[in-house]
């Protein structure tokens, strides 16, 4: 007789990610997040956000006011419905419709430990030298991605390099809750074990780190002021051609192996860029291109370019002209996301203790 297999998890296998609508989405976003985002949906149940509440931690020079606050939130989700993601399988929302996500990110608030959240290295990044004068919110961001994860009891992941640490904390919560409330948690009967699961990173292959086509110490963000210093989705064929052209290098020429890009980054750059559109090992593409110019190499990277991103800028700026559109794929989207979240919501409130009808 065999025995019957015995789920070791008692959650779902679910992603959750999300992408900031700051403006300026980039080529780092798209390969380092919203393309593999669309490769998870075959073999996963993904819920993909809008994560507007973070958008606003910064300056109103980086979330750009209510206008612009729309004109991103729409972008974002157009870039989700053009690299693929299919919005009927799957979730795509804008996180403050789901407004679970604030309040559980409270809880957290009061969970989480301030020197946990002191050794948050994005903190530091993007507060910068003038750290008094960052918001609340900033400090904050971290306990609510932690909510934006487990409110829906998200078991996997996706994260860049960059998100690594948020997400332990992330566990670091989830274990925190669990422990401090699992008599409670059994008593009402919500749960054998443990009530959030600890969400696991998912890799799926390398997600290439893309950096700043002006510095290639810097990663390639929205919020640069410099449009020099990055691809936009929604450039044309043109822009894409000057920035690549005018993209910094330096005097020596590509090398012919790999160990010749170290302490060369914008090299190393443009050749990681070159890799992840083309799907070709960076040995290979410098057996073909080392030795020769850089602006041999810059022309066939302008032509790869514009190859793959035209046809995701050119479906973008097709799906924005239609607003309405997709504020309807955002509206279906967040009422399937609070069919999750609200339960969770109210398991949470009944632990706590506050009265609820
Ligand atoms: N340069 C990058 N290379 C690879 N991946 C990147 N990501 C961001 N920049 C790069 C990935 O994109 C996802 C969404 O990021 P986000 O919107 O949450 O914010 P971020 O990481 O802070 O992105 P930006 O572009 O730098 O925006 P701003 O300037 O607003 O801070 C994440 O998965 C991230 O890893």
């Amino acid at each position: 007789m065999t025995s019957k297999p015995v789920s070791l998890s008692p959650y779902k296998p679910r992603v959750f990610s999300g992408v900031q609508p700051t403006g300026n989405l980039h080529l780092g976003n798209y390969l380092g997040a919203i393309k593999r985002f669309a490769e998870l949906q075959h073999a996963h149940d993904c819920i993909y956000c809008v994560v507007d509440l973070h958008a606003i931690t910064q300056g109103v020079e980086v979330w750009g006011g209510p206008e612009g606050l729309r004109r991103a939130t729409r972008e974002v989700t157009a870039a989700y419905i053009a690299a693929g993601i299919d919005t009927k399988k799957h979730i795509v929302f804008n996180q403050s419709q789901v407004v679970e996500h604030a309040e559980l990110a409270w809880i957290f608030n009061c969970i989480a430990r301030m020197g946990w959240a002191n050794r948050m290295t994005q903190f530091k990044e993007k507060a910068g030298k003038d750290r008094e004068n960052a918001s609340v919110g900033l400090f904050a961001y971290p306990m609510l991605m932690a909510a934006d994860i487990l409110v829906y009891r998200a078991t996997h992941v996706p994260v860049g390099d960059d998100q690594k640490q948020h997400l332990e904390l992330t566990r670091d919560i989830a274990q925190k809750f669990n422990f401090d409330f699992a008599d409670r948690i059994r008593e009402l009967g919500l749960s054998s074990g443990e009530y959030f699961p600890l969400p696991e990173p998912l890799i799926a292959g390398p997600a290439p780190r893309v950096m700043s086509l002006r510095d290639g110490s810097k990663k390639m963000s929205k919020s640069d002021p410099s449009d020099y210093s990055r691809l936009n989705l929604t450039d044309d064929a043109d822009a894409i051609a000057q920035k690549v052209r005018k993209a910094k290098t330096d005097p020596e020429p590509l090398p012919s192996e790999e160990a010749g890009l170290k302490g060369r980054p914008e090299a190393e750059n443009l050749v990681t860029i070159f890799a992840a559109l083309s799907g070709e090992a960076p040995a290979s593409i410098l057996q073909q291109y080392g030795g020769g110019q850089f602006s041999t190499f810059k022309n066939a990277l302008v032509e790869l370019a514009v190859a793959k991103l035209s046809p995701v800028g050119a479906e973008m700026r097709r799906l924005t002209a239609d607003p309405a559109m997709i504020d309807a794929v955002l509206a279906d989207g967040a009422e399937r996301a609070r069919a999750i979240a609200a339960p969770v919501m109210r398991d949470v409130r009944e632990i706590y203790g506050f009265i609820q009808e």
